[in-house]
């Protein structure tokens, strides 16, 4: 397997800080791909972190997801949740994995480790940062997953960067507006 490092910011930006870049960095297979996505939220990460380290409530900001049930464990890592999606995806449901909670360095990463749906070997991390423009928050979040049979690499992270994008912006919407 390869090692792919990337920053996810232009080169005329601040460069990440190791301590960003080594939770984004995944090893990716020759049958995988990887990507990420970054959001600006105008919204302290305190408020931010209540909300992504809830493993036991994607629903609050995934909108995909229909329902969420915890099977193992009681929020520290190896808990085991099964989400079922809300219809119109390939997908009905998916057992994920809590891999990491560092509620000092707000970090989350979950991987996908069985389920009905086409993301085998999906894993996650999230991360957040107070934004160096003022009293904000970026949260970037970076995947690797297997490219499905009969799909490309581009398919697969437009599939991907989709959803994950989708719920970024979800997750702004509603610490923007517990701000109030
Ligand atoms: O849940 C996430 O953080 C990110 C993704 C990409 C989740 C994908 C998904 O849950 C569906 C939304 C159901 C789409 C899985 C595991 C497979 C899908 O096909």
């Amino acid at each position: 397997s390869c090692q792919k490092r990337w920053s996810p910011l232009p080169c005329d930006a601040t460069p990440v800080p190791e301590t960003v870049s080594r939770y984004h960095t995944h090893a990716v297979g020759p049958n995988q791909c990887c990507s990420a996505v970054v959001q600006q939220i105008a919204a302290p990460i305190s408020t931010v972190w209540s909300v992504v380290r809830r493993f036991d409530n994607p629903q609050a900001y995934k909108h995909f997801v229909k329902s969420c049930h915890v099977i193992l464990g009681d929020g520290d890592v190896g808990t085991l949740r099964e989400i079922h999606v809300i219809s119109g995806l390939p997908a009905a449901n998916s057992t994920e994995r809590l891999e990491i909670l560092d509620d000092e360095r707000h970090v989350i990463s979950f991987s996908v480790v069985g389920g009905d749906h086409r993301l085998a070997n999906y894993k996650s991390v999230t991360t957040l940062h107070s934004s160096p423009s003022g009293n904000g928050t970026v949260v970037m979040e970076s995947y690797a997953v297997d490219i499905p049979p009969g799909n490309t690499k581009e398919d697969t992270c437009v599939f991907v960067d989709t959803i994950v994008r989708c719920n970024l912006q979800s997750l702004a919407q509603i610490a923007e507006n517990s701000n109030r």
